[in-house]
């Protein structure tokens, strides 16, 4: 059953910010390689222009050396100030269209897109979540005939509450889903899980129709075996639930990109996971 799990990175395409979970964020004509090397199967990618010869070439370069693309992560458009749930509607139009373009790449090259930090906060103090909520359900309205037409699952990732203040936890996430009926799945972070839910395990439990990705990280967002959660004990859930995707070092690059990546690999093998 382990076979269906994969094993991947993160890899950015833009530099991002030191303290962002990019694993790989340099030359991309040495780090693709070098992915496959250490042994991964492929890579979640931060895209900050899906139309830019870099992108382009980084689509080349994966194909070529047999990665897959797990999520394509639009965590820069958030930095750009632009939110689905946005209360300024001409920010959300700007967001929706610029999300098309990435729905669409990600149709291309077989990946599935994150509604991550794009969705944006509300208003504290001005306004509900709910209001928020309810404006970022209709841009994810306006998104789904580009997603069904691409083939593109669109998966919300609970984020901790240090970084966002709507759909923190799993539970959180999985609620809006089932009470909006809206066509979505759900990409979970043990390190965001680790901060908001109860039980990292009992919410792959609860969630587990709706999980689609797992970025797989431990306490201090390193690889697995180098902070102090029990991650061969979630492997274990996920295993027995039968889940079949990514299981992706959406990491620091710390010490550096290299070495947590091989730690990575070194618990992945520890669990038979090849
Ligand atoms: C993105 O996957 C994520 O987990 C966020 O924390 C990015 O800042
Ligand atoms: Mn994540």
């Amino acid at each position: 059953m382990e076979r269906n799990i994969k094993k991947s990175v993160s890899l950015s395409l833009f530099r991002g910010k030191p303290e962002s979970p990019i694993l790989f964020r340099d030359d991309i004509e040495h780090t693709i390689p070098l992915v496959k090397d250490i042994g991964y199967d492929g890579v979640d990618l931060f895209v900050e222009d899906e139309q830019s010869d870099k992108t382009l070439r980084a689509v080349q370069l994966l194909q070529q050396h047999d990665l897959g693309i797990g999520v394509v992560m639009p965590a820069a458009l958030a930095g750009m100030g632009l939110f689905l749930g946005d209360s300024n509607p001409a920010v959300r139009e700007e967001t929706v269209r610029r999300m098309k373009g990435i729905i669409r790449f990600a149709g291309d090259i077989g990946g599935m897109v994150s509604l991550g930090l794009v969705r944006g906060s509300y208003l504290v103090g001005k306004e509900s979540a709910e209001t928020m909520l309810a404006r970022f359900a209709a841009s994810v309205e306006q998104l789904l005939p580009t997603a069904e037409a691409a083939g593109v699952p669109l998966l919300i990732e609970p984020i901790n509450r240090y970084e966002i203040n709507t759909l923190c936890s799993s539970m959180e996430a999985a609620r809006f889903i089932w009470e909006t009926k809206l066509p979505l799945g759900l990409m979970l972070d043990t390190f965001h899980m680790n901060i908001e839910d109860e039980s990292i395990c009992a919410s792959f439990i609860s969630c587990k129709d709706l999980v689609k990705h797992v970025h797989f990280v431990d306490s201090n967002r390193l690889a697995p075996s180098m902070g102090h959660l029990d991650m061969k004990g979630i492997f274990a859930v996920l295993v027995a639930l039968g889940y079949q995707g990514y299981l992706c070092l959406e990491a620091l690059d710390r010490p550096d990109g290299l070495t947590c990546a091989k730690k990575g690999i070194e618990f992945f093998t520890s669990v038979g996971l090849r």
